[in-house]
């Protein structure tokens, strides 16, 4: 492309201080150096762990920042060394690379890569620490390697996953974050099966994911909980069996769902990003051999206190991180069962935007309007 080896000026989002609203403004954007890719990002969605990086919560960030990491692009130019893209091709941002040499990698029971920028020292620069943006001469900052709240983007190679080229981006973005996320806690981190009893805390865009990975795994009682009874329609289309709503009762909700249940349910899901509710995730499951599978993120908070009672009798706890997916293997295939009509993405998006509304986008996030605001460049 004409593009190609140049600095390449467009918009971006940037969060100047911890606290403060993104200000979209022009950047210069360096062209990618050795195993790098430049990205025209065409749509992205906006996720919580975005909203904690504006709030100052995400822990180790430098100021200025670029962040958006739930994006689908078209690859624009590449740096040398670089194979497994060419310009043209479609592609989705992953937020925890895949290396393919790390421990981890290697392990087909692992998909937190060893040589992401989350492994220690947390930092929010290209693998070399340098930074390919700038904005009236100061250097801004990448995050998770994406950056999707740029017009163009550098990633590192190892972050970069080519799609079928005809993937719809403005759908497809999901991929990168809330979709796998929480589809991916339900099939690859509890291994929900066929007949089992489950229950989802918290039905936003994940958690409304979390119901379809149930509801493909065969489970034949869905039980959603959340404050907000305007989410039950949405969990109901999507396969939950019954919805309730924690001011509806006296009880707690894990006595609520013991006494619904009979003996607990077999496996329940932690989506809303507070350890008191993973306490009671782990307590409304089944003694024996219940499962509790916590995919929130409670950024800023103490941590969560369980007594060894609450396991010894065979109940487990688990986490996830992106679902339990190794990116560059697993989302070009979830794209392609997206394109044969398994999954129903669309269901998951409340707004479409253009890129410039993002801070009505973390508004209607901020006041729980919506389910997925998918910006469009
Ligand atoms: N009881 C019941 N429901 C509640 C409560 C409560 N006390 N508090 C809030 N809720 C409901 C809200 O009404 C809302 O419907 C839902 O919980 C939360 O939904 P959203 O839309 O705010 O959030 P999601 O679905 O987009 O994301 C939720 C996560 C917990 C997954 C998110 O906050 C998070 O932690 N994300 C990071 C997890 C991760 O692994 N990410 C991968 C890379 S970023
Ligand atoms: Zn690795
Ligand atoms: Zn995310």
């Amino acid at each position: 492309m004409a593009t190609a080896g140049k600095v390449i000026k467009c918009k971006a989002a940037i969060i100047w201080e911890a606290g403060q609203m993104p200000s979209v403004e022009e950047v210069e954007v360096a062209p990618p150096r050795s195993h790098e890719i430049r990205v025209k990002i065409v749509a992205t969605g906006i996720c919580r762990t975005d909203d904690h990086v504006l709030k100052g919560i995400f822990p180790n960030i430098d100021y200025p920042v670029i962040v958006g990491h739930e994006g689908a692009g078209i690859v624009e130019s590449i740096g040398p060394g670089v194979t497994s893209v060419k310009p043209g091709d479609k592609v989705i941002p992953l937020c925890i690379p895949q290396c393919g040499e790390c421990g981890c990698c290697l392990s087909p029971k692992a998909n937190c890569c060893l040589k992401s920028h989350l492994c220690e020292p947390l930092q929010n620069l290209m693998p070399d620490k340098t930074s390919r943006f700038t904005c009236r001469g100061k250097q801004i900052h990448h995050f998770l390697w994406t950056s999707t709240f740029s017009e163009y983007t550098v990633m590192p190679e190892v972050s970069t996953v080519r799609i079928h080229n005809d993937a719809p981006l403005n759908k497809v973005c999901l991929f990168a974050c809330g979709f796998s996320t929480g589809y991916g806690a339900a099939v690859n981190c509890a291994k929900v099966e066929p007949g089992s009893t489950c229950a989802i805390f918290g039905l936003g865009g994940v958690g409304l994911s979390v119901v379809m990975g149930c509801k493909i795994a065969g489970a034949s009682r869905i039980i959603g909980i959340d404050i907000n009874k305007d989410k039950f329609t949405k969990a109901k289309e999507l396969g939950a069996t019954e919805c309730i709503a924690p001011q509806d009762f006296k009880k707690p909700m894990n006595e609520v769902l013991v006494e619904m249940t009979g003996l607990g349910v077999d496996y329940a899901f932690e989506v809303i990003g507070s350890t008191d509710i993973a306490k009671a995730a782990l307590c409304c499951t089944t003694v024996g051999w219940g499962t509790c599978v916590i995919a929130g993120v409670a950024v800023g908070e103490g941590g969560c206190v369980v007594s060894p009672m609450d396991l010894i009798m065979g109940r487990k706890t688990n986490a996830t991180f992106f679902g339990g997916w190794k990116g560059m293997d697993s989302v070009p295939k979830l794209v392609l069962h997206y394109m044969a009509g398994k999954f129903n993405l669309d269901a998951l998006v409340s707004y479409t935007l253009p890129f410039d509304k993002i801070n009505e986008a973390f508004d209607l996030m901020h006041q729980g309007e919506s389910n997925q605001t998918i910006l469009v460049y």
